[in-house]
């Protein structure tokens, strides 16, 4: 225990001890426990995006089991999976890393439009392979995005009920959100603000760009500041119950390892919780995915 931790736990004080003791675990965990950041490795890309564009640029990444052990080796706090991934691995990990559930998942093989995920799994498989939380992705944007917000309503009470915790994908998409629109600030706090509001003990969201989308939304960012990364993870995280919930912001496509770095600093400096980084890890070789995610976690541990 640290006061890091047990100050942001305070903040989920009406919740019950098994997700507090989950949450815990997730933020004792690794290079980064008892700081109150944490980096998640999120492995769902082969659902999301398919085998090929997801592992060939690093074929060792086909294997359920690299995973959960890159995660282990470079000190996450946490691995996150659809249910065969996770299948395949928790008897060996399950204890030795909180393992995250993901329980809804959408492939790229359908109309892109109006994006929903479908359910894969249930709370029932998470709490029968010991895992810490659930993770479900929501799309605000699509035009199913009310019987989304039905489903994790639904969803985080009964995980709530045995004490798991959740943690929501918030990527707004589909209807007439253009590509800008999906990371501009507005949108992304926006969606902060809505996977906050279904429950969400964990936020997770693509960092912001500087764009306003939304008309109405423009008169109120003429007064907020938006112009470094830094000012605008600070903007996401007050919209997040005034920092009262944990965000952590996710990798997006492989680039530069500068980049990479220049992307978390932002993160940082503006209170951001944490980094939830796929591709930029598993997609690199072994030894060049492990040293980037010590780096990135050098840089939260700062
Ligand atoms: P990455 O670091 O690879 O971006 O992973 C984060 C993540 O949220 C994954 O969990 C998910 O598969 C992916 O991003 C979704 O990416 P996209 O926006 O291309 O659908």
């Amino acid at each position: 225990m640290t006061e890091a931790v047990e100050k942001i736990l305070s903040n989920y004080a009406g919740e019950n001890p098994g997700v507090i003791g989950n949450l815990r675990r997730i933020m004792s965990t690794g290079t980064l426990a008892g700081t109150g950041k944490m980096v998640i490795l999120p492995v769902d890309q082969g659902f999301e995006h398919g085998p090929a564009r997801s592992f060939q640029p690093n074929p060792d990444g086909y294997d359920p089991s690299y995973h959960p052990k890159l995660a282990v080796e470079s000190g996450c706090n946490g691995y996150a999976a659809p249910l065969g991934f996770i299948e395949a691995v928790a008897h060996e990990f399950a204890g030795e890393i909180p393992l995250i559930l993901k329980v809804n998942n959408s492939d790229s093989l359908g109309d892109p439009g109006q994006p929903c995920s479908a359910m894969t799994s249930a709370v029932s498989d998470a709490q029968r392979l010991g895992c810490s939380a659930i993770g479900f992705t929501i799309y605000p944007g699509s035009g199913f995005r009310n019987d989304m917000y039905a489903q994790i309503r639904d969803l985080i009470r009964e995980a709530r009920a045995v004490g798991i915790p959740s943690i929501v994908w918030a990527y707004a998409r589909g209807g007439e959100m253009t590509k800008e629109g999906e990371t501009a600030i507005d949108v992304i706090a926006y969606a902060a603000q809505i996977a906050c509001q279904l429950g969400a003990h964990i936020v997770k969201v693509k960092a912001p760009s500087e764009a306003v989308y939304l008309p109405a939304a423009k008169k109120s960012y003429e007064t907020i500041p938006i112009g470094t990364l830094e000012e605008r993870i600070r903007h996401v995280v007050q919209s997040a119950f005034n920092n009262k919930r944990i965000v952590i912001f996710s990798g997006g496509a492989a680039k530069d390892r500068d980049s990479v770095i220049e992307d978390v600093k932002g993160i940082h400096a503006g209170g951001g919780y944490g980094s939830i980084v796929g591709r930029n890890a598993f997609q690199r070789s072994h030894d060049d995915g492990l040293s980037l995610l010590r780096d990135i976690m050098a840089v939260y541990a700062s």
